[in-house]
């Protein structure tokens, strides 16, 4: 090794010590409550807390807020808290162990490289970042350095996304990074930008609690959002609640009304609504007329969507449709909420723009009760839509703008020929650059593509074809670290510090009170690590802690939609009960005029120039697999269970949970097409589509339609299945829709 070499090691090596021991330093919080304030539910014997501070949770985007009780710093429980302005007091199974998921034997201890026998074995932090270092470096020597790419996620802290996202891009010369919000969210954000002018989902949850009418377009609230359907439960207007789901889920079985139609027919059908509110003058003409544009081409697109060609398309008949149009032209607070059902489709955006066009036409926006609801999914989606530096530049704003790239160069005091001037990659078009030979090194952080990526069998040959793969991981275990050339092992919430952007708008804190096991290091810290080593490390120099970005984070956002300037600290955050965005800090008394719930579009301007929403439409489009002779069957996939999450690397940790929900991979199936396959109920079955084949457990169930069925996403074994076809312009995949056929296992090895 040559001395500047040596050096280097050293400078790493002592860095890493000096940030290890930082994380196992003594637990303290500024905000640590005494017992007693807060309800402390059933504590361990023995142990008894001696102090509380608080949190929102890591698992989905409500934001739920978490009193952890802890004893000389470190937490023993957690009970929900009471007057937080999201959950009060509530929180489903994930919340409430959320702590037993952090102890667990998969979690990653040390750091693992790929040994010359090709199995990973433990190395230490110098060993592992010279590996990062030198492989990566030499991939972009020998590629060019777009040829290394990132994958990102919803789900770290909003300063750790910014971090990576700079750190990447603007450090180490990448072009190309995206997100696991891809898989998400991505629709829903174009449908925004496009139609408000900004990413900007406008509500507050208390309008799930003032409306009148609850319109839920694919959404299984009650599983995948159990506290806001809990605040819906809250309602005391008696509301209607419509549920357009094509299965009759949970959440539709406590409807008043539940659309079972034909699955990605929600097009046709809200046009068709469209069309009769218009054909009845069930319209606000002062609204479409003062705050929008488009309406005209509008009405003339939909003139066709008449109520029996919708029925035929949809399966849900004229008198049905019209009926609906009666109860959303008569509701006087009207709330269209979506989630997975819309986003995850061929057509995602234009679904979502459809039903931004019904709450516009009906004047329901920017009203308590009202508004055009995109839920999101992750506990920090929001926050990666804004600030990690994948689809959009930090803060909201364009890569191809010279304008922004040069806010983004003063700000951060960077040069702006540092920042790449043209838009990353979407997560399939980087994995299709594996196969071009394009992108030949990928890092992968806080999410697991070799289970929740579409079409399992090309994703794993294409991360197979890569020259070098780190993962960087709370568990070892997962499905993607097995495959890493390099593992790095991270802390995860609850160990950490840093802020979450919930559903909302509202950005809360997590703190750590907990030591991560091992050699595990905040994914903050493994920034700076990579930083330094890589050679980057005077641009990130004053990247410190998670707050001194939190503080940057406040000046990117200055005058954007998104502006969170107002916030003074975490420490207001903490007293405050989180703070939606916009909080600017010329805000002034409007900022804090009923400042625990507030919604965006009260005064009519939207963020186009001319500050109107746009009426944006298509034409619908067929089904590219329907099921066919060889496949009849249209496979489903979503949640299954509110205890279980995603992948399951964190939930399947918690025996609480895996009590909760089933472990085995099961598929539901109508009565009738079961006993047509001949299937009884537990039996296993084999389902494949064209790309696998897996064994599932039958599960007989009158909730999927015929000829549909369902497999929750949990399962590794799903994936194997669903067909990769995506959004054209969000580049989303469409999780939800291909042909399979189901029949019985007729041995053990029959998969
Ligand atoms: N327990 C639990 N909660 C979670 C998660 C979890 O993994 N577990 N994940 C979180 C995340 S990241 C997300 S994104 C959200 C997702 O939350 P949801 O979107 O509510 O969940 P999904 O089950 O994916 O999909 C919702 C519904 O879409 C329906 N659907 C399928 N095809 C169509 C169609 O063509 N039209 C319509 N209208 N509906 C259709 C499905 O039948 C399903 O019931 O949940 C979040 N919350
Ligand atoms: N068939 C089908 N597939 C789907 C969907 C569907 O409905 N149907 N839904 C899609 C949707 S909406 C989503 S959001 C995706 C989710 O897909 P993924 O993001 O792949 O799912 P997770 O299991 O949440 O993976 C997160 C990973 O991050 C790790 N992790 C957690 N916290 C931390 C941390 O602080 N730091 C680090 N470094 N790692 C951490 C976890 O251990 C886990 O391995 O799945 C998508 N896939
Ligand atoms: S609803 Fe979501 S945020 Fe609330 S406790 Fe459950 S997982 Fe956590
Ligand atoms: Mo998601």
């Amino acid at each position: 090794m040559s001395t500047n070499m040596q050096q280097q090691a050293d400078a790493v090596r002592q860095a890493a010590a000096k940030l290890w021991r930082s994380e196992n330093g003594p637990l303290t919080h500024d905000l640590v409550q005494q017992p007693g304030k807060f309800g402390l539910g059933r504590l361990p014997a023995g142990k008894t807390p001696n102090a509380t501070t608080q949190m929102v949770c890591g698992f989905c985007a409500t934001g739920c807020s978490l009193n952890i009780h802890l004893r000389d710093g470190q937490a023993i429980n957690l009970t929900p808290t009471v007057d937080y302005p999201v959950n009060s007091g509530m929180a489903c199974p994930k919340g409430w162990e959320s702590l037993s998921v952090l102890k667990s034997s998969g979690r990653g201890t040390t750091p693992l490289l790929r040994n010359g026998r090709g199995k990973l074995a433990p190395v230490s932090w110098p060993e592992a970042m010279a590996a990062f270092r030198d492989r990566l470096q030499e991939t972009q020597a020998r590629h060019g350095v777009e040829s290394v790419a990132f994958l990102s996620t919803g789900q770290m802290p909003t300063e750790e996304m910014a971090f990576l996202g700079a750190l990447a891009k603007f450090g180490m010369g990448m072009v190309h990074g995206d997100g696991n919000t891809r898989q998400c969210m991505a629709s829903a954000v174009v449908a925004y930008k496009q139609a408000f002018g900004f990413d900007a989902p406008p509500y507050t949850y208390q309008d799930f609690e003032q409306s009148d009418v609850i319109v839920l377009i694919g959404s299984n609230l009650c599983i995948a959002h159990p506290i806001m359907w809990q605040r819906v439960l809250k309602n005391p207007h008696r509301p209607e609640i419509i549920v357009v789901d094509p299965r009759k889920t949970e959440t539709a079985m406590a409807a008043t009304e539940h659309l079972a139609l034909r699955p990605k027919s929600d097009l046709a059908l809200l046009y068709g609504l469209a069309h009769i509110l218009i054909a009845e003058d069930w319209l606000d003409r002062k609204y479409i007329a003062a705050h929008t544009s488009g309406f005209d081409d509008f009405c003339a697109h939909v003139a066709e969507f008449t109520p029996q060609r919708v029925a035929e398309a949809s399966g849900i008949s004229a008198a049905q449709l019209h009926r609906i149009a009666n109860i959303i032209h008569a509701g006087k607070r009207v709330s269209f909420w979506w989630t997975m059902g819309v986003n995850q489709s061929y057509e995602g955006v234009r679904t979502a723009q459809a039903i931004i066009n019904l709450a516009l036409m009906t004047g329901n926006i920017g009203r308590a009760g009202a508004g055009a609801n995109s839920i999101t999914g992750q506990c920090n989606a929001m926050g990666s839509r804004l600030f990690s530096n994948t689809t959009n530049l930090l803060g909201g704003r364009d890569f191809e703008s010279a304008q922004d790239r040069g806010q983004v160069a003063d700000i951060l005091g960077i040069d702006a020929a540092c920042i790449p001037d043209r838009p990353s990659w979407s997560y399939n078009e980087i994995l299709e650059g594996i196969l071009r030979d394009k992108i030949k090194g990928l890092w992968v952080v806080c999410t697991n593509t070799a289970h929740s990526w579409i079409n399992q069998n090309t994703c794993r040959d294409i991360l197979d074809r890569l020259d070098f793969l780190v993962v960087q991981d709370m568990y070892s275990n997962t499905e993607t670290a097995q495959l890493a050339d390099l593992y790095l092992p991270a802390a995860g919430w609850g160990e950490k510090d840093g802020t979450f952007i919930n559903s909302e708008r509202r950005v809360g804190v997590i703190k750590k009170v907990v030591r991560a096991p091992g050699q595990a290091l905040a994914d903050f810290s493994i920034f700076r690590l990579i930083a330094e080593y890589w050679g980057c490390g005077r641009m990130f120099a004053d990247w410190t802690d998670p707050e001194a970005v939190f503080h940057k984070l406040k000046e990117l956002s200055r005058g954007r939609p998104c502006d969170i300037s107002g916030i003074a600290d975490y420490q207001m955050l903490d007293q405050r009960g989180g703070i939606q965005w916009p909080y600017p800090e010329e805000g002034g008394a409007d900022n804090d005029k009923n400042h625990t719930h507030r919604r965006l579009f009260e005064d009519g301007k939207f963020y186009h120039a001319d500050g109107r929403a746009r009426f944006i439409f298509e034409t619908p489009r067929a089904m590219p697999e329907p099921p066919n002779k060889r496949y009849p069957y249209l496979l489903l996939t979503g949640r299954g269970a509110a205890a279980q999450w995603h992948t399951q690397t964190r939930t399947a940790c918690s025996a609480v949970l895996r009590e909760l929900a089933p472990q085995q991979a099961y598929v539901e199936i109508h009565p009738q097409d079961a006993r047509r396959e001949g299937l009884r109920p537990n039996q296993e079955a084999i389902v494949e589509s064209q790309r696998g084949r897996i064994r599932a457990k039958v599960f007989v169930t009158p909730t999927v339609q015929e000829g549909q069925v369902f497999i929750p996403m949990h399962f590794e074994q799903t994936n194997q299945l669903t067909h990769a076809h995506f959004d054209p312009h969000s580049k989303q995949p469409s999780y939800k829709d291909c042909a399979v056929r189901v029949r019985r296992a007729e041995s053990w090895d029959d998969v």
